[in-house]
C-alpha cells in the first residue's frame, strides 16, 4: 500500500503555530499575500523579513514542539517501512519543522523551510536560526557590500514554483491511500494533489471542518489532529 500525506497548518496549530486563514489569519493587518509574495517582498523587504524574523524566533521557543499528530505520523511511517508495505511520502506545507523533529524521514517541504535562508543572487541555501535584515551579510563574503541583504526566507510564495512538484505528482498517482491533514485546500498546487490520486486510492481529509476540497475525498475526519490521526493510524 503506498501512502501519500498531505499536511498544512492545522496539523500544527496544536503544537503553537498560529494558521494562516482561521480567527488569526492575518499578521498585524496585512494578508498573507502581502507578506507571502516576491512582490510584497520587493515593496516592503522590512515588513517581509521582519514576519518571518517572528515566525523563526517562535518556532525555535523551546515550547513549541510536535504534537501527538506529528508523533503518530512518524511512528506510522517507521512501520510501514519496517515491514516493506510499500511507499511512503509525508508533503508538507508547512514551513516548521516539526514532522523532521517528530522523526519523520522521508518529508518533502514543499513550500520550503523557516530555518533555511537563501541567496538572492547565487540561490545558496545555508541552515538559519538568526535574524534576517536588509543589511545582513553574505554568510561566506561578510565584506562584499553588494551582498548585503541579499539573503532571505528559503521558503515558497505565491507565483514562485513549490519544491518537488514531479516527486508529489508521482506519489499520487502511485498512491493506495492519501490522507489530507489540516489544509484549507484552497492553495495550488496543494490542493489539487487529490485530483492526481488513481480512482482505487482512498482519500481521507482530517480537517475541523469542511473545505472547498471536502468533495474531492472518499471520507471526511472531522475534528482536531492530535485527536484523530493517532486514531486512524494506530
Ligand atoms: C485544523 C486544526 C486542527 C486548524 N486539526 N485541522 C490554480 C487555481 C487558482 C490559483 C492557482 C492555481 N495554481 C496556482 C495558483 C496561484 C497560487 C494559489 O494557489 N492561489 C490561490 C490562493 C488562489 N499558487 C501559487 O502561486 C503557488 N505556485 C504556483 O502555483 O506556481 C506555479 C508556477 C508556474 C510557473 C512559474 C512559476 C510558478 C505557490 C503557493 C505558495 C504558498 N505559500 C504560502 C507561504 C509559504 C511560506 C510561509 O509559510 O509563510 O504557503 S501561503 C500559505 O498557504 C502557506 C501555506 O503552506 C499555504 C496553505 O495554507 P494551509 O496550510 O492550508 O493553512 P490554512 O490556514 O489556510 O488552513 C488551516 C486549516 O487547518 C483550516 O482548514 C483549519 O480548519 C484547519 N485546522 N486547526 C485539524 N487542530
Amino acid at each position: 500500500m503506498n501512502v501519500l500525506i498531505l499536511t498544512g497548518a492545522g496539523i500544527s496549530a496544536e503544537s503553537g503555530i498560529p494558521t494562516f486563514r482561521d480567527a488569526n489569519g492575518l499578521w498585524e493587518g496585512h494578508a498573507v499575500e502581502e507578506v507571502a509574495t516576491p512582490q510584497g517582498f520587493a515593496r516592503n523587504p522590512e515588513l517581509v523579513q521582519e514576519f518571518y524574523n517572528q515566525r523563526r524566533r517562535a518556532l525555535l521557543n523551546p515550547e513549541i514542539l510536535p504534537n501527538a499528530a506529528h508523533v503518530a505520523l512518524a511512528e506510522f511511517e517507521r512501520d510501514h517501512l519496517e515491514h516493506g508495505r510499500g511507499d511512503f511520502l509525508l508533503v508538507t506545507q508547512n514551513i516548521d519543522n516539526l514532522h523532521q523533529r517528530a522523526g519523520s524521514q522521508n518529508v518533502l517541504a514543499m513550500h520550503g523551510q523557516l530555518l533555511q535562508a537563501r541567496c538572492t543572487y547565487t540561490e545558496e541555501v545555508f541552515d538559519w536560526t538568526e535574524d534576517l535584515s536588509v543589511d545582513t551579510p553574505h554568510p561566506e563574503d561578510p565584506d562584499n557590500d553588494d551582498l548585503r541583504g541579499c539573503l532571505r526566507p528559503n521558503v515558497v510564495w505565491f507565483g514562485e514554483m513549490p519544491i518537488g512538484l514531479a516527486s508529489i505528482e508521482k506519489a499520487a498517482t502511485q498512491a493506495d491511500l492519501f490522507l489530507a491533514i489540516g489544509t484549507s485546500g484552497v492553495v495550488y498546487p496543494a490542493a489539487g494533489i487529490v485530483a492526481q490520486t488513481p480512482p482505487h486510492c482512498r482519500r481521507i481529509e482530517v480537517n475541523l471542518g469542511d473545505t472547498p476540497a471536502s468533495s474531492a475525498f472518499d471520507e471526511t475526519i472531522r475534528g482536531s489532529a492530535s485527536i484523530e490521526i493517532p486514531k486512524l493510524l494506530n
